[in-house]
């Protein structure tokens, strides 16, 4: 796949608002592919195609899961902005052709992140924090750590997640704070 066919793809499955972010996204992503070592065509179609289910309604989103025999879990069931992340790699690999392993897991993994990260889902998972049209208190602090490295701003984005998450009683993933553990691991460990 192209970008100019993974453009077109996503352009009539996404608000005008979530195509342009999707966009940054992916431009970011080639930016710190080609920082950090990673493949930077694979970071423009992954940065394209993250988000490709996000915009599908969530009634909808169960039933294709369920088409593509998805099993969620009690904490992802209740957490539906998980979704768009298991059904959008299913959807790229069975109904896209998307046949890239890389690529589907960095669509797979984008939102919750999880052990044992690989470079383009890293690459990925902090384009998505840091992308342009990104504007959040903090986002200028988390673009400086990217400079640095990709676990200095992962560590930051995903304290920060969680702590907005326990700040609204929301459910935490158990993969998201896996992730956090080993990036604070890491670093105390160096
Ligand atoms: O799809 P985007 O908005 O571009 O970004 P994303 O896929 O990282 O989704 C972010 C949303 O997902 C945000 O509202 C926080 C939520 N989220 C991230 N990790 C978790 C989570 N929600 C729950 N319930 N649990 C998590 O572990
Ligand atoms: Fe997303
Ligand atoms: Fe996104």
């Amino acid at each position: 796949m192209t970008a100019e066919e993974a453009k077109k793809l996503i352009r009539p499955m996404l608000s005008e608002k979530r195509y342009h972010h999707s966009l940054c996204v992916a431009k970011e992503a080639v930016r710190l592919a080609k920082r950090y070592g990673a493949d930077p065509e694979k970071a423009r179609l992954a940065g394209l195609l993250h988000d490709i289910a996000k915009d599908i309604p969530a009634e909808k989103q169960l039933k294709m899961m369920a088409g593509f025999a998805i099993i969620l879990t009690d904490t992802e069931r209740a957490s539906r902005k998980l979704w768009h992340a298991v059904l959008g790699a299913a959807y790229l690999e069975k109904e896209c052709g998307v046949a890239d392993g890389e690529i589907l897991q960095a669509v797979r993994w984008h939102t919750t992140g999880r052990v044992g990260m690989s470079l383009l889902e890293k690459v990925i998972f902090t384009a998505d924090f840091v992308s342009e049209d990104r504007d959040y208190k903090g986002v200028e602090e988390l673009r400086r750590l990217a400079e640095e490295s990709l676990e200095a701003a992962m560590r930051e984005g995903t304290a920060f997640t969680i702590g907005e998450l326990a700040g609204a009683q929301a459910l935490i993933h158990p993969d998201t704070v896996a992730l956090y553990n080993e990036l604070l691991l890491e670093k105390n460990g160096k």
